[in-house]
């Protein structure tokens, strides 16, 4: 059964679901991003050939509970957020985790190479990935969030910023 818990007090409008708890390490990082812009958002495991009934739940429910995107990390035979998608028109973001034995290269074709009409957006493999996938929701939102737009472009400003701020070969401290 799924339960309700948000990782933080408000409705969540993010699910942020992946296919093991051995994906936390990598997916934790598209929960930082959602944590440092304040965005809602619930964390779960809902493995789709472990608990494929769970799976489905959550795709039926996903609208009316409220979310607004789904990220979805899996990997090897990646099937989750593609299975996500077909459950629910919440936009699924995927993100390919490493594998062991192919590196995650089987996780990314798996998650990118859906047939026409139930699309997931597919980001990198590993962390970048997983970030990246929360900010692209979070620049989603923005478009309907003026207060989110602009600590977005804030955020972007910083990286600028650091960026030339940078010297090259870099200082040791
Ligand atoms: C997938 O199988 C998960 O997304 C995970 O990346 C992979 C391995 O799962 P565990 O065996 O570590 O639980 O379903």
């Amino acid at each position: 059964m799924i339960e309700a818990a948000a990782a933080s007090a408000q409705a969540p409008v993010v699910g942020l679901i992946m296919g093991s708890s051995s994906d936390w390490d990598v997916m934790r990082h598209a929960a930082a991003v959602f944590d440092e812009f304040g965005i809602a958002h619930e964390t779960r495991v809902v493995s789709a050939h472990r608990m494929p009934l769970d799976m489905v739940e959550y795709g039926a429910q996903a609208v009316t509970r409220g979310l607004r995107a789904i990220v979805a990390g899996a990997g090897g035979a990646a099937h989750l957020p593609g299975m996500m998608a077909a459950l629910t028109p919440v936009p699924v973001f995927g993100v390919p985790v490493p594998s062991r034995y192919l590196r995650g290269e089987d996780s990314l074709l798996s998650i990118v190479q859906m047939p026409r009409g139930v699309p997931v957006g597919t980001f990198a493999i590993g962390e970048s990935g997983a970030a990246n996938a929360a900010l692209h929701v979070i620049a989603n939102l923005a478009m309907t969030d003026a207060d989110l737009l602009q600590r977005l472009q804030a955020y972007r400003a910083r990286q600028t910023q650091a960026a030339r701020a940078m010297v090259v070969p870099p200082e040791v401290s």
